[in-house]
């Protein structure tokens, strides 16, 4: 009793009323600062191979020699299938593979998005392990045009040469599947998928066929993304490439064990994101760490691998960089390696890490150190929703004009020897009208699904236009709200909304931290300044000619110029933290036409399965719009 007493003396004192904003600010701050902490010396963990049996580099290998000249005549003859139709250079891969003693098939797909057609052939090979009980099998893959969209004749014919090498053996305990995707993000999910489902998926805008021939569980992916043209480059580097579908990684044994194998039995140095020279210092830690958060909030494929990810097969595509001294017989050993330490696999790689992030070659955070950033920026949303929460239970009604102020009546509690007299409007919570903000919150959520399914449906032409539509309309929505809602709400009604909507966010986005760290950190950040929407003073410049009935203008203590200082950049910051305007400034950061960026973001979202529009438009856009929503409200209230 003795603590409720105090507590309840202690709530109305005016330094904890004013806590939550800071408490805010505190958690965003220190949600930002963790993650620059991160890179810090003695944070990162050195990576190490925690499944014994994996055995990276332990094996001799022995490509090479005379699959050089085999590898020379492959690629001349990948280089004149480029050359023929599709459907001769169809036929041709599969002949090459049977005549190598594969059991091949063609598997056609395509997809119907914004209008246009994504459609290929994959072909694919069997190598059945002689002391394989077809329970298990691992995967070569190298598309035919490279995630650049060059054609990978090296790529190409290097695989072709494996595939005749690797049936020869007799010392594989898995199957191991040859393929050889159309392009390097649809191929593959077109084939992944059709490898775990039954049937074919044919609907109004996927037509993706069953396969064929099949093998057991998919244990790992190994894919070659090696675009020399038709006679053969050098190569400087191996750029390992690990980011999976919507932010999900392999088990990070499988990436050690590409980069252990590069590096200290070919060695070749081996980068991540293509970061060159890594010195192991905070930049280049942080440089690493930004790169990386980046890829992963956008959730997109980075290469033939990245389809595997969902369905939890561990794949990387090993990549070549530059101009160097390197031939095609180094990557096909580190390939060969890569195999045989998969093959060597008791089971499904499951010791080490699946959620870190890496800082280096060598280095990388788990899941424990940096999943706190995310929640903690979460953490500061709820912590602007509870305050609010309280003060919209507290927010006392305004006397009605006229009416005679009528004097506080106060309360006194005793315990013991303590005696408190509190005002008595601080003992009751007001009853919240909550019916009203969760139909607004409601109603703002389900208009997420408007942009949402535009922008995924209209033809690709008219892509930019509707953009445009949709950020006038984002920009215009809070204004309209404002003035619409401000007339029938109360002050409380608005923090209830607020509190409703920053509630959910930060619900959201915890449980998102966990799935894609990065995308929920970043709109965390984005969404952070919302916890500070206020009701704005009101401004002479945006108040609309409102009804009939004129009103006198009433005299105000501060002048114009105090409140547009308020004002006006509350409102430019709020217009930059938009989703619009962000995804503009990030298009014109990447330089990429806006037309590209939209029918990606489509294809992603259609073909890939990639979530990231979701949370763009159904947890960002809804927040946002709210919080302007509370903001504008002030402005437009009758005085
Ligand atoms: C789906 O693709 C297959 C193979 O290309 C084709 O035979 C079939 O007609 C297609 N189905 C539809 C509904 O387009
Ligand atoms: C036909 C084609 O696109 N060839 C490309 C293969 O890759 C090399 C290296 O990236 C390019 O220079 C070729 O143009």
């Amino acid at each position: 009793m003795g603590l409720l007493t105090r507590l309840l003396t202690a709530r109305s004192s005016p330094v904890l009323l004013r806590l939550p904003p800071y408490l805010s600010a505190l958690c965003i701050i220190a949600g930002a600062a963790w993650l620059l902490v991160l890179p810090l010396e003695g944070n990162p963990r050195a990576t190490y191979i925690s499944e014994n049996a994996i055995l990276p580099g332990q094996v001799h290998t022995y490509f090479g020699g005379s699959e050089h000249n085999v590898f020379r005549a492959y690629r001349q003859e990948v280089w004149q299938l480029s050359q023929r139709s599709d459907h001769d250079r169809i036929a041709g891969l599969e002949q090459i593979l049977q005549e190598n003693g594969l059991k091949a098939a063609a598997q056609p797909y395509s997809w119907q998005v914004a209008g246009e057609e994504i459609a290929g052939t994959n072909v694919y090979g069997l190598i059945q392990g002689p002391r394989a009980d077809a329970t298990e099998a691992m995967v070569l893959i190298a598309a035919w045009r490279n995630f650049a969209g060059d054609i990978n004749y090296s790529g190409v014919a290097l695989v072709l040469t494996l595939a005749r090498y690797l049936k020869r053996w007799s010392i594989w305990s898995k199957d191991i599947v040859v393929l050889i995707p159309d392009d390097s993000t649809y191929g593959p999910e077109a084939w992944v998928s059709a490898y775990h489902s039954t049937t074919s998926t044919v609907t109004s805008t996927r037509n993706i066929t069953s396969l064929p021939i099949k093998a057991g569980a998919l244990q790992g992916a190994v894919a070659i993304d090696y675009p020399a043209g038709p006679w053969g480059q050098r190569f400087e580097k191996i750029d390992v490439v690990y980011d999976g579908i919507n932010g999900a990684l392999p088990n990070l044994d499988l990436l050690n064990t590409a980069i252990n194998i590069a590096n200290n039995q070919m060695g070749v140095e081996s980068t991540l994101h293509n970061v060159p020279n890594h010195q192991d210092n905070y930049l280049d830690r942080l440089t690493m760490l930004t790169k990386g958060l980046i890829t992963q909030s956008v959730g997109h494929a980075t290469g033939p691998h990245s389809a595997f990810m969902p369905y939890h097969i561990d794949a990387i595509t090993l990549r070549t960089v530059g101009d160097g001294w390197h031939d095609e017989m180094t990557l096909g050993r580190t390939a060969e390696s890569m195999i045989r330490s998969i093959n060597n696999l008791l089971e499904h790689l499951h010791q080490s890490f699946f959620f870190y992030v890496l800082l280096g070659p060598y280095s990388f955070v788990s899941i424990g150190n940096y999943l706190p950033a995310a929640v903690i920026v979460a953490g500061g949303l709820t912590v602007t929703a509870l305050a609010m929460w309280i003060r919209s239970g507290k927010a006392a009604p305004s006397p009605a004009p006229g009416k005679k102020q009528v004097p506080e009546k106060l309360e006194v509690l005793t315990d013991g020897d303590v005696v408190a007299v509190v005002p008595k409007s601080e003992l009751e919570t007001h009853e919240r009208k909550m019916f009203l903000p969760a139909l607004i919150l409601v109603g703002v959520h389900l208009g997420g699904f408007v942009p949402l399914y535009l922008l995924n449906n209209i033809s690709a032409p008219n892509l930019p236009l509707t953009f445009y539509n949709i950020s006038a309309v984002t920009l215009i929505l809070p204004l309209y709200l404002a003035t619409h809602i401000a007339r029938h709400t109360s002050p409380q009604q608005l923090q209830t909304l607020q509190s409703f909507s920053l509630l959910l966010l930060g619900a959201t986005l915890s449980t998102l931290a966990t799935l894609n760290f990065s995308l929920a950190f970043l709109v965390g950040l984005l969404c952070s300044p919302l916890s500070f929407a206020r009701p704005l003073p009101r401004l002479p410049l945006l108040q609309f000619p409102t009804k009939a009935t004129p009103t006198t203008p009433k005299p105000t203590t501060d002048p114009v110029a105090a409140r547009l200082a308020i004002s006006l950049p509350a409102i430019l910051l709020y217009i930059a933290i938009s989703p619009p305007a962000v995804l503009l400034a990030l298009n014109a950061y990447f330089g990429k036409p806006l037309a590209w960026t939209l029918l990606e973001m489509a294809k992603g979202w259609c073909a890939q399965g990639v979530w990231t529009s979701l949370v763009i438009w159904a947890v960002w856009w809804p927040a946002w719009v709210v919080g302007g929503t509370v903001m504008l409200s002030g402005t437009f209230r009758a005085a």
